[in-house]
């Protein structure tokens, strides 16, 4: 069979759910390739692939971009539309819109392997597992299979299918990875909360083992440029300390590169922040969201103190590990208060390089579905764009509250790490928003990622690519 998964743009970031896939079906004899919509020509060099699957992963918020995408292929040839990813899996119903044959909730693998052997052999694919299929007018849907429980089952992804095509992604000197999958937190804004809701009963969080995480890293190091690993896990030190001490000694004997890695307030502890430093680890990402406490804990249902938090950033400070804290600012009934108030949190954690983003009511997640019942959002999902750094769709008090917030976020990074500023930003967040506030915004960010965090060296011209991909969101 031959598939194509067809993407957008090549990102950021490694597609890896894509690549997960890939290797799953190469192993199984089909071949796949990938297709970017924003290259030249691509229409017509799919037309001479001749694909029998075509294949899509969608984030909320490109959904629109990928349904257009996927009617025109289907205007120009005949074949199979299937699409996968997140926004499925809470949207399924997006397989009532015209084209497309089936949809997948959840973990794709065994699914689409089963899809794409079931297609070949033309047997009957509407009872496959995690899969909605279309059926003469009907739509079967299938429960979801259980979680694959021994993440070392499954081959590494393939990232050929990726860096073969892409320059920029193979020449990055920082590659991503995964470790684990799952978290064990209920936030009201994140999609995790609704994928317990779909998986319930199973084990949630699973972890590889250390032996085939180093080997899949030993492998992309000798094959690509590889001078930072960035591990992309919700949290990274899930796992047991047991774990980490395992890793500490083997990823320091066999990678010995520097890492970047997500951690979480909660499960922060002296041991593990230890042993991530003896491993090698060159900054963490560590959100505080929110500094007002009510909002915190009761509307994000982070259930940290103010306290908690202070202490475990002390904790990484004291092991000389910089830190990027992600924070979401204009949240449903609050103000540009109660957002300073996250300014000065995040002030009193010493953030190296604060990240804010203005709030998205996405649907099926509990905060969103908050903001529209209680009426701080007019329930236009379709107004919510791909981006959380621009502008906020809820009601404020007034819509020069809402412009102060949208401002704040602009200069956040700023306030932080010069809190003297803050009488004069306080002032110029009343100004109408602008594009020089967005270019202050960027030009900050990524000095204080570029200095602080993914310190690795690389081409101005790299540089500026990677700024022009990171500025489509
Ligand atoms: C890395 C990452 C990014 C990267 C790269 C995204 C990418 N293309 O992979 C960047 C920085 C670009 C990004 C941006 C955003 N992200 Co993001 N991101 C992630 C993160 C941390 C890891 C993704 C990953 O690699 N997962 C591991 C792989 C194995 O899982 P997977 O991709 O889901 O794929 C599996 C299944 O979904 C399925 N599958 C996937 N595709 C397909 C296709 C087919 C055909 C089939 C059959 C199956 C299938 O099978 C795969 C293997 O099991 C996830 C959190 C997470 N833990 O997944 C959030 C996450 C995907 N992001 C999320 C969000 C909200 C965003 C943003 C919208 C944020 C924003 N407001 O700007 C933007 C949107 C960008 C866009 N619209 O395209 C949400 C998505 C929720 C949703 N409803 O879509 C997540 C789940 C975070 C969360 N918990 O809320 N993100
Ligand atoms: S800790 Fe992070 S990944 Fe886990 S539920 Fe909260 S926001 Fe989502």
């Amino acid at each position: 069979m031959r598939t194509a998964f067809v993407i957008k743009q090549i990102d950021i970031a490694e597609p890896l759910g894509i690549m997960y896939l890939s290797s799953l079906l190469k192993a199984e004899a089909h071949d796949v390739k990938l297709f970017s919509a924003s290259k030249k020509n691509w229409l017509s060099q799919l037309r001479d692939y001749r694909p029998n699957i075509v294949a899509y992963s969608v984030i909320s918020g490109s959904h629109n971009d990928y349904l257009r995408i996927n009617n025109l292929i289907r205007n120009d040839m005949e074949t199979f539309s299937v699409f996968g990813g997140p926004h499925l899996t809470f949207f399924p119903e997006t397989i009532n819109q015209r084209n497309i044959d089936a949809i997948c909730i959840g973990e794709g693998e065994q699914a689409m392997v089963e899809l794409a052997a079931s297609l070949e052999r033309g047997s009957d694919i509407s009872n496959i597992r995690n899969l909605w299929v279309k059926d003469n007018g009907s739509i079967n849907k299938n429960p979801v299979r259980p979680l694959i429980q021994n993440l070392d089952d499954l081959p590494f992804p393939d990232r050929e299918l990726l860096y073969g095509q892409d320059k920029y992604l193979r020449e990055n000197k920082m590659k991503r990875f995964l470790t684990n999958r799952g978290c064990p937190f209920n936030c009201t804004y994140c999609f995790n909360r609704a994928y317990k809701e779909i998986y319930k009963g199973n084990k949630i969080i699973r972890w590889r083992s250390v032996e085939n995480l180093i080997e899949e890293i030993s492998k992309v190091k000798r094959r690509y440029p590889l001078e930072l690993v960035r591990f992309i896990d919700d949290i990274f030190i899930l796992p047991p300390v047991s774990w980490l001490e395992k890793f500490t000694s083997l990823y320091k004997r066999e990678i010995g590169l520097p890492f970047v890695c997500n951690l979480q307030v909660k499960i922060v502890t002296q041991d593990k922040i230890r042993l991530l430093k003896e491993a090698g680890c060159a900054a963490v990402y560590m959100a505080i969201e929110a500094g007002n406490d009510w909002t915190r804990n009761n509307l994000l249902d982070r259930k940290m103190t103010k306290k908690e938090i202070i202490r475990s950033f002390n904790l990484v400070h004291k092991y000389n590990i910089p830190v990027a804290a992600e924070n979401i600012l204009g949240l449903p009934g609050g103000s540009f208060d109660t957002d300073m108030e996250t300014v000065e949190l995040n002030i009193k954690c010493k953030v190296d390089n604060p990240v804010s983003t203005v709030f998205q009511p996405y649907p099926k997640t509990k905060l969103g579905e908050y903001a529209l019942k209680e009426g701080y959002f007019s329930g236009d999902f379709d107004s919510l764009g791909e981006s959380y750094f621009g502008k906020s769709e809820l009601r404020f008090s007034s819509k020069d509250e809402r412009r102060r917030i949208e401002n704040l976020q602009k200069f956040f990074g700023l306030a932080v790490n010069y809190p003297s500023l803050l009488p004069f930003i306080k002032i110029i967040t009343k100004l109408p928003p602008n594009k020089i506030f967005n270019l202050i915004h960027r030009i900050w960010d990524s000095y204080c990622k570029r200095k602080k965090i993914f310190r690795v060296k690389i081409s101005l011209k790299d540089y500026l690519l990677g700024i022009q991909r990171v500025l489509r969101y």
